[in-house]
């Protein structure tokens, strides 16, 4: 594990945007974790996140033109982490982000922002069983660009619902031939539980949790 995604880790203890407890999935499925990116909700912690997103862009290396964040949570998500990639690596990414609604008045469409040409780097909150981004990468086809890559803040690394036995990253990477990348993924987060040492219970539930939804390496 990283500097970084060990303090990504902290971050979001912190600010109880990870949690332990009992948590009911959009897939269905009962979670003992939960992320919630939308408790980024001021100033400072939208700032710390942003460079974390930054700095896991910068380590996936994907070659892109434009950072797509979908609505809602991909919106503040993607313009802190422009924000970043300027003042950090003095990068000045265009981004771009879509309405829920379409617009029919005044400069219509359902993309704000930079214009969706060229290679896109779909920026979003957590991927469980790939529904969300899958609907991203929809609004992405239907503007005539490229998928670049995707990255989110966590990769829960669970297995698709669809009975495939293989993980929604999985699915996604080799249907659309991209790289998802994440700043941390489940295992990262149990990796830090483990040298916590403070966290037996919570870490049984997670493992059990892991042994029925998780990928299998
Ligand atoms: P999928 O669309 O199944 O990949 O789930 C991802 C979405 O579920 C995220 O965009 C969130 O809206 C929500 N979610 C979280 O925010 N945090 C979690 O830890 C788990 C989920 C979830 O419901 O799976």
């Amino acid at each position: 594990m990283k500097a970084y995604q060990r303090e990504f880790i902290e971050f979001a203890l912190k600010n109880e945007v990870l949690k332990f407890g009992s948590f009911h999935l959009k897939s269905g499925r009962t979670s003992p974790y939960f992320i919630n990116a939308g408790l980024f909700n001021s100033g400072k912690t939208l700032g710390a996140i942003g460079t974390f997103y930054a700095a896991a862009l910068q380590d996936a290396g994907f070659e892109y033109d434009v950072l797509f964040g979908p609505a809602y949570k991909g919106i503040p998500l993607v313009c802190a982490t422009a924000l970043s990639l300027a003042n950090d690596y003095d990068k000045d990414a265009p981004f771009a982000f879509n309405r829920k609604e379409k617009k029919d008045h005044g400069e219509g469409g359902s993309i704000v922002g930079t214009p969706l040409n060229g290679k896109i780097v779909i920026i979003d909150d957590v991927i469980t069983a790939g529904t969300a981004i899958n609907e991203s990468i929809e609004i992405i086809k239907d503007n005539h660009a490229q998928l670049a890559g995707v990255l989110v803040a966590v990769d829960r690394a669970e297995i698709a619902p669809d009975g495939s036995g293989k993980s929604a990253i999985q699915a996604i990477e080799e249907k659309h031939k991209i790289e998802i990348r994440a700043i941390i993924s489940m295992d990262h987060i149990m990796e830090f539980m483990e040298e916590k040492g403070t966290y037996e219970n919570e870490l049984k539930l997670m493992k059990e949790y892991k042994a029925q939804y998780g990928i299998k390496k």
